[in-house]
């Protein structure tokens, strides 16, 4: 496998042969767009509506947007983060202001590498009384010693303008590996209150270092610490390797690259889309202190039988291959909206090379469905204080997950919830 071939996903460090994708991948899609599919067969009550993507906030048009964030105290506003610029941008989700200018890190983030770059921002759940803001990104200045690392950095918002010199390393993750891959990650709140963030192993075919089965470095983790009133972090009380073996931060372990997760906001449950190495892209619900395999397993199958022994691994809630131009998997939300009822309670993602979304019920087994098939680059996903989802892309455009219903209505009208029985056509679901 090759470690040579460049993507413009920061999510994806890709193995297959599977050179210029990227540029033909308009092409292909173009060809292969059937707008909006169903599948041929879904459960009773399944999301078989017809579903479709519609351009949203507007007025973020830019160049591989990889987070987006609403602000607290400011219903209207979002902040947009672009990896390669490194610019974090303010921007109206109704399109009533023209973007403005946040913060420019362009100076310190290290931007070479495709999955290097500016990768995520969290507002401090305190917000409006602490005005601190969390980041993450991939460094160009580490500890002495340190060759590769990201960077978890706190700064103040003061009059709306975010400081950059106020910056302070919360936390450097060395990264190790001569690989600028499998970086992660995201930073979200959870509902605790306490700060997540999701790391890679370091990159490399087959997890060379062995960091995800590692549970006593930060790497091929998910991580939890307490950030509120801190200078830097504490550890917070219940996180399961505090006090036995293991690193205290280790919130889970055993992923490859745990790009994006989010918290389902009815239940507080954590999913991960973790994104595969041969062709297994995986999604799942994240227990305390749970195993996700990596690499003795990628996805339901072995990896890496070696020194693996008989590990208590979680299983993926579903996983897909990489037929169909799908490579890489960007983890989504539990839709908790009300305009598309079928899929309350469904657990969406998608690919990002193949621009294919599906939805998982997270209440049973059931298989997943394939609910559209876009031409998109979806790098991630954002959920709005309505809680229906936005689709951030590498096609300089934002779009919020809708049915086709809605995009028809006349305007002025009343909106109209999804309605699954309506417009479905029968499909294959690759
Ligand atoms: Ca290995
Ligand atoms: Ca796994």
């Amino acid at each position: 496998m090759t470690e040579d071939e460049s993507y413009a996903n920061p999510a994806r460090q890709p193995d297959t042969p599977a050179r210029g994708w990227p540029r033909l991948l308009p092409l292909l899609t173009v060809a292969l767009l059937v707008g909006v599919i169903a599948p041929r067969s879904a459960p009773a009550r399944s999301a078989t509506g017809a579903y479709a993507l519609v351009q949203d906030v507007t007025t973020a048009t830019f160049s591989r947007m990889v987070d987006l964030a609403t602000i607290p105290g400011a219903p209207d506003e979002a902040v947009v983060v672009s990896q390669k610029d490194a610019l974090v941008r303010r921007v109206s989700l109704s399109g009533a202001f023209a973007p403005a200018l946040l913060a420019d890190l362009s100076d310190r983030v290290k931007r070479g590498g495709s999955e290097e770059g500016l990768l995520s921002i969290a507002f401090s759940p305190e917000f409006t009384a602490d005005g601190r803001v969390y980041l993450y990104y991939t460094s160009k200045f580490c500890a002495p010693g340190v060759d590769r690392c990201s960077h978890l950095s706190r700064f103040a918002v003061v009059d709306n303008e975010m400081v950059e010199e106020s910056e302070v390393v919360v936390l450097e993750i060395d990264q190790r590996l001569s690989s600028d891959r499998h970086n992660g990650g995201r930073l979200l709140f959870g509902p605790d209150g306490y700060l997540y963030l999701s790391v890679g192993d370091g990159g490399g075919s087959g997890d060379p270092l062995e960091t995800g089965q590692d549970n006593t470095d930060l790497l091929g983790s998910l991580l939890r610490i307490d950030v509120t009133g801190q200078e830097r972090y504490a550890v917070p009380p219940g996180n399961p390797f505090n006090g036995k073996s293991g690193a205290d931060e280790v919130w889970a372990y055993g992923f490859r690259n745990p790009w994006r997760y989010s918290f389902d906001s009815l239940t507080g449950n954590l999913w991960v889309g973790d994104v595969g190495q041969s062709g297994s892209e995986e999604v799942e619900p994240v227990i305390a202190g749970g195993n996700y395999g990596w690499d003795c397993l990628e996805g339901f199958s072995t990896y890496e039988g070696e020194g693996c022994g008989a590990g208590s691994f979680l299983s993926p809630r579903a996983a897909y291959d990489h037929r169909g131009f799908s490579c890489a998997v960007t983890g989504g939300y539990v839709y908790r909206g009300e305009q598309l009822p079928d899929l309350y309670g469904w657990y969406i993602y998608a690919d990002f090379c193949s621009g294919k979304v599906w939805a998982v019920d997270t209440t049973d087994n059931g298989d997943p469905v394939a609910i559209i098939h876009s031409q998109y680059s979806i790098s991630s996903f954002a959920e709005l204080p309505n809680h229906e989802l936005l689709l951030l892309t590498f096609n300089s455009a934002i779009y919020r997950l809708t049915c086709r219903a809605e995009l028809n209505r006349p305007q002025g009208s009343a909106a109209r919830a999804c309605n699954g029985d309506a417009g479905a056509t029968a499909s294959p679901t690759p």
